[in-house]
């Protein structure tokens, strides 16, 4: 509480306005400017926008089945609002500005009351101009505790991410709406980083367990990453727990917004290389967390893990009998498109890109005043996604998981965003349980913000 008062007070020296009333008892969550080391110490501090004066925000850990209360306070100069990521929540609690609650203004404050129903790895972002507002740093990570954790040495958080600085003043390079790479792949840092720092580095021993939870926050970047001296199984997803724990034998792909459990023995010598790996833009596998092995905990490595526990409501049911909503991807540079719906007007190609919009969602830019589909409450949808654009899309859609449907009709995981790649169709089906107006888009942010955003409403 005591932290929480300072850090309240810090934000408020640095902005324009006078201190806001709050009642007593709800732990602050306070959007501030603060400067912070994320280049090499050679390299100038770098000013942010953050939770709590760090980068990331702070780990929220709250145990499955509780109800989690933050007090959002903005002490930003721009109004904010705060999504928490993969939770199936209330619709009121969703945090999308313009659509479940209006943005909290510079110097006010919005109340956050959201019940956990699933245990897994989550996130918190800003869902007000994400485009800027989550590559300046307002991002963390929520962690939702099983009753029974899983057997493991320590549980560690990942939050990956990259920043696009200006090396001669640390300053975020301000070209967050430039429509090169909005209506390409999307803002791609030169400077890639765990937890807030590009050297991050984990101690532990030979033969220790490791729960790694890595969540992607970047804007627009796709990662693929490997394991070097740790021997590896992933046991959820998005969150959500696989029917079975899956060796990891390859390259792991994690899309902007996407999460991935991993449990991890380390296997490395004392004094060998070991850490998670990213395939660079040159092709080369440069290390993203270093993890670096001092002792031995155990003589040997366990063995293969137990499944996480299930999460309820995870069966999706009656997928072969639901109806079909198509939904195209469209736009981008290179393929375009023949024309769409923006702000209730049908625009061609050119005019689109006038207006700094690229991107479609079955013919409609940007949030329309309807919905793509009105669901009733239990109803099970299916939306097969088509990627008629060069580039890939990290699909997010909120207040619900879904499971992909393959061709054969199998069930891929319970997830929550699926990278959907060019010229692709991946079908995601879910239960439509959870009432309110909930969007589907785009998670890499620059193409959110130009087109690539619809949403549905489940009655
Ligand atoms: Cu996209």
């Amino acid at each position: 509480m005591k932290m929480t008062r300072r850090l309240f007070c810090a934000g408020l020296a640095s902005a324009p306005f006078a201190r806001p009333a709050f009642a007593q008892d709800m732990p602050l969550l306070t959007a501030m400017d603060a400067t912070v080391q994320l280049a090499p110490v050679s390299y100038p501090a770098t000013p942010v926008w953050s939770y709590d004066g760090t980068i990331p925000g702070p780990v929220i850990r709250a145990a499955q089945g509780s109800r989690l209360e933050r007090r959002l306070l903005n002490a930003l100069k721009v109004p904010t609002s705060v999504h928490w990521h993969g939770i199936r929540i209330d619709n009121a609690m969703d945090g999308v500005a313009g659509l479940t609650q209006d943005a909290v203004p510079p110097g006010k404050s919005f109340d956050y009351a959201l019940d956990l129903p699933d245990a897994g790895t989550y996130w918190y972002h800003a869902h007000t101009n994400s485009m800027e507002q989550v590559a300046r740093g307002l991002s963390g990570a929520l962690i939702i505790e099983e009753a029974t954790p899983p057997d493991v040495d320590r549980d560690e958080v990942l939050m990956i991410d990259d920043w696009l600085l200006d090396p001669d003043t640390g300053l975020f390079v301000d070209d967050f709406a430039a429509p090169m790479t909005r209506s390409h792949g999307g803002q791609i840092g030169n400077l890639v980083g765990v937890n807030g720092r590009y050297d991050y580095r984990l101690p532990a021993r030979q033969n220790e367990r490791l729960r790694l939870r890595l969540i992607n926050s970047a804007n627009a970047q796709i990662f693929g990453l490997k394991l070097e001296g740790l021997t590896g199984w992933t046991v959820a997803l998005d969150g959500m727990p696989l029917a079975a724990p899956e060796p990891v034998t390859d390259t792991l792909v994690l899309a902007p917004a996407q999460r991935m459990d991993l449990i991890v023995d380390v296997t490395a010598e004392e004094g060998e290389t070991a850490g998670l790996l990213f395939a660079a833009a040159d092709d080369t596998w440069r290390v993203l967390a270093e993890v670096s092995v001092e002792g031995r905990a155990a003589s040997v490595p366990r063995g293969a893990p137990q499944p996480l526990p299930r999460n309820p409501r995870m069966e999706v049911v009656g997928v072969d009998a639901a109806p079909v909503l198509d939904m195209p991807l469209q736009g981008g540079a290179m393929r375009g498109m023949e024309g769409a719906t923006f702000d209730g007007q049908k625009m061609g190609w050119q005019e689109l890109v006038q207006n700094g919009q690229f991107w479609a969602l079955a013919g409609q830019v940007g949030m329309g005043k309807t919905p793509f589909a009105t669901l009733s409450r239990g109803e099970t949808a299916r939306i097969r996604m088509t990627n008629d654009t060069i580039f890939p899309h990290a699909m997010h859609l909120h207040g619900m998981h879904f499971r992909a449907r393959k061709e054969d009709g199998a069930l891929g995981p319970m997830r929550d965003t699926v990278l959907v790649m060019p010229n692709e169709t991946t079908e995601i089906a879910f239960v439509a349980d959870n009432p309110g107006k909930w969007l589907l888009h785009c998670h890499m942010l620059g193409h959110a913000a130009s087109g690539m955003t619809n949403w549905i409403m489940v009655t």
